[in-house]
């Protein structure tokens, strides 16, 4: 093990995810800082985020601000998908030292208004044939139930994929009597807290009621160099990267090193 202790290594077999202290009070603050110039650059921009589909229970404003790719924007959030810790304690957890990004992404959800997320699990949205794949989640604001923070079904990585209820495209998310909200464990997080889940498990996150506590959230979604995917879709800047350790399986041709063919490569690797 390179991070993680044996307990925290069960803790997170028996659970499907795990809450660490990673970032150093210097990093929390440069990526807190260049996290709000980039929300702040884009201003005006459209970031609306709600998950929409049939999901919903209320008829509450419901807003939270995402922009994908922060990598894209900002060196901080470059430095972070390299951060040595961080990849000690992915690795002990995926159990491979071939770590690829997959994506990255962040939510501002406001006070008195920020969207909760139904309760889904993130394999409907990118799954892999070795469900290898993983969420590094950092909460950028202290949260809780009260500021719209996470929860989840412990353990609930063990179940498998379970049914996609979705009625709209581009949303997946379960039946929300089955596996409701209410009956799912809260994190409260400290600021810069990292909690680290399985894409199998069930987790979705509360409406901010709080009057004055905005809740930030980065994500970076990793998986093993050795994994592939099952459909082509959810394709994002950066993806494949390799942040740790090796991946040769990626074709090499000098007829396709533009981007327009990323797709045709993962087409062939997930045989569609
Ligand atoms: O930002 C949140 O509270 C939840 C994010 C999440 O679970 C997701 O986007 O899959």
């Amino acid at each position: 093990m390179k991070f993680l202790t044996t307990e925290q290594k069960k803790f997170y077999d028996d659970n499907g995810y795990i809450v660490l202290d990673i970032l150093t009070d210097e990093e929390i603050s440069e990526l807190s800082e260049d996290f709000d110039r980039i929300f702040e650059a884009k201003d005006g921009a459209n970031l609306e985020a709600t998950w929409q589909g049939n999901w919903k229970t209320d008829e509450k404003k419901n807003e939270v601000k995402s922009i994908h790719g922060l990598q894209m924007y900002s060196a901080a959030f470059t430095r972070l998908l390299l951060n040595e810790k961080m990849l000690d304690a992915c690795e002990d957890i995926m159990e491979t030292p071939n770590i690829l990004l997959h994506h990255t992404k962040a939510h501002s959800k406001p006070p008195n208004t920020g969207s909760p997320f139904p309760m889904h699990q993130d394999y409907h949205y990118f799954p892999f044939k070795n469900d290898s794949m993983i969420a590094v989640f950092i909460s950028l604001d202290a949260s809780d139930p009260g500021n719209g923070g996470l929860c989840v079904y412990p353990g609930s990585h063990k179940l498998g994929p379970q049914e996609d209820v979705s009625n709209v495209t581009s949303y997946h998310y379960l039946n929300q009597e089955k596996f409701p909200i209410e009956k799912a464990t809260p994190l409260t997080l400290k600021k810069g807290q990292v909690v680290v889940f399985s894409y199998l498990l069930i987790h979705g996150s509360y409406y901010n009621t709080s009057s004055d506590r905005v809740r930030r959230m980065h994500l970076m979604q990793l998986m093993s160099g050795d994994d592939v995917p099952l459909a082509v879709m959810h394709l994002s800047d950066c993806q494949g990267m390799v942040l740790r350790g090796r991946c040769f399986t990626r074709e090499a041709d000098i007829k396709k090193r533009h981007r327009k063919f990323m797709e045709e490569q993962i087409a062939a690797q997930s045989g569609m």
